[in-house]
């Protein structure tokens, strides 16, 4: 064991699942500790600077935070034949590779409303669960009820003000509630077709969902129940996503092959419509705001956030969403997904990128091809910083 990967995660949490769940689709050999394992406090800490997870430490002692740097990681690495992933993320097509990092902008933190809800608004059926699984992440397996009992305290009061930092409030709930019962709708039609969001393998998208689905919407008591009732399939899928193998009974025909990008079936069309209703409207309305508030600060040195905290958020804005008026964080991290999404349409070539026009166009998702910050979200020592400003640089 000594030469593995060390994950440093845990069940209950969001974000490890994108990695967990990939590292296993490639049969990476890895052990999972949790954050309360005193190796995190002794190495992770000093490096990353939070408590956060997921974090990877490689064997030669390489310390990476952030799931999309994670798997970026894996990707691109070079070596030897049996260094090289066994199903690679990352398309070939520049059409369909556009389309995995849009379904990963938005499938993963965007998707944090229902997610949330159905954790912490059903505590009859989710807490007592919910408050075991915190303990083994944050605790000694020995500790007494007092320290889980104020461990948990401190968990809940975090979680909620994300609840509300995410828009989860007595208005938007019942609009949540449909929102998600759509969601999965449009995947139990989609996977009907398609093992994975693009076709016979897993992709950068569907590493973006497992997070959103696996930890909450999947283990909590009150929306696994949901899921399993209304949405079979997409439990299938979950599993599908959490081992190596296929889990291909429902699609025998299947090869590990992408959809043609002459062949986007019209069920994941259906599902970047979803979208363009469910996050079009926030992350627009977000980026006018962080521009005004880089506007503001012009004197930031690149390399840097201009935060005083080490949670990249630069405040909360309002926007128009399904008839109401709703107001939710703007993190730095939304805006670094949307980058990784166009430079990937940057990447394409011009006959692809005339096919991705034509695509979101058609999907009334245009505007997000042109949507920008007036600087790049770089990520440095683990954090979201700021780049030169684009229009200086032009
Ligand atoms: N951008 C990060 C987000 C990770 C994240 O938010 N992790 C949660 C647990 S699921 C956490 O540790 N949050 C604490 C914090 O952000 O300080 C990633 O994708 O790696």
């Amino acid at each position: 064991m000594k030469d593995n990967y060390i994950l440093y995660g845990s069940a209950p949490s969001w974000a490890t699942a994108k990695v967990r769940s990939y590292m296993r689709k490639q049969c990476i050999p890895f052990v999972e500790r949790p954050p309360g394992d005193p190796r995190f406090a002794e190495k992770i800490m000093p490096v990353v600077m939070r408590n956060i997870m997921p974090v990877l430490e490689t064997p030669d002692g390489t310390i990476i935070q952030d799931t999309a740097d994670i798997i970026d990681y894996f990707e691109h690495k070079t070596g030897t034949n049996d260094e090289k992933v066994l199903l690679p993320a990352t398309p070939e097509s520049g059409l369909i590779r556009a389309l995995t990092h849009f379904f990963d902008m938005c499938c993963y933190d965007a998707l944090l409303r229902p997610v949330l809800y159905f954790r912490w608004n059903f505590p009859d059926d989710n807490l007592e669960y919910v408050k075991n699984e915190f303990s083994s992440t944050y605790l000694p397996p020995d500790a007494d009820e007092k320290a889980k009992e104020q461990m948990f305290e401190w968990a809940r009061t975090v979680t909620a003000s994300f609840a509300k930092n995410v828009g989860v409030n007595a208005e938007s709930i019942p609009l949540i509630e449909a929102s998600y019962s759509e969601l999965l709708q449009l995947l139990v039609e989609h996977f009907k077709g398609q093992p994975y969001l693009l076709g016979g393998r897993p992709t950068y998208g569907d590493y973006g969902l497992i997070a959103s689905l696996y930890a909450h919407l999947y283990r909590d008591p009150y929306p696994a129940k949901l899921m399993r009732q209304q949405a079979p399939e997409v439990a299938r899928w979950v599993e599908r996503m959490s081992g190596p193998g296929q889990y291909l009974w429902d699609h025998p025909d299947s090869t590990e092959d992408l959809i043609a990008d002459n062949a986007v079936p019209d069920t994941l069309k259906n599902l970047m419509r979803y979208f363009a209703e469910e996050y079009l409207p926030e992350i627009t309305a977000h980026a006018i705001f962080a521009n005004d508030w880089l506007d503001a600060r012009p004197e930031l040195e690149p390399g840097t956030s201009g935060l005083v905290h080490l949670t990249g958020v630069l405040g909360r804005n309002e926007f128009d969403w399904r008839g109401i008026k709703l107001k939710t964080s703007v993190r730095m991290y939304n805006f670094y997904m949307l980058q990784r999404f166009q430079d990937s349409v940057e990447a394409a070539s011009e006959s692809e990128q005339q096919a991705i026009q034509l695509l979101f166009e058609e999907t009334g998702l245009s505007p997000l091809l042109k949507l920008k910050t007036h600087r790049r979200v770089e990520r440095e020592k683990h954090l979201e910083v700021w780049g030169a400003d684009l229009r200086s640089v032009q």
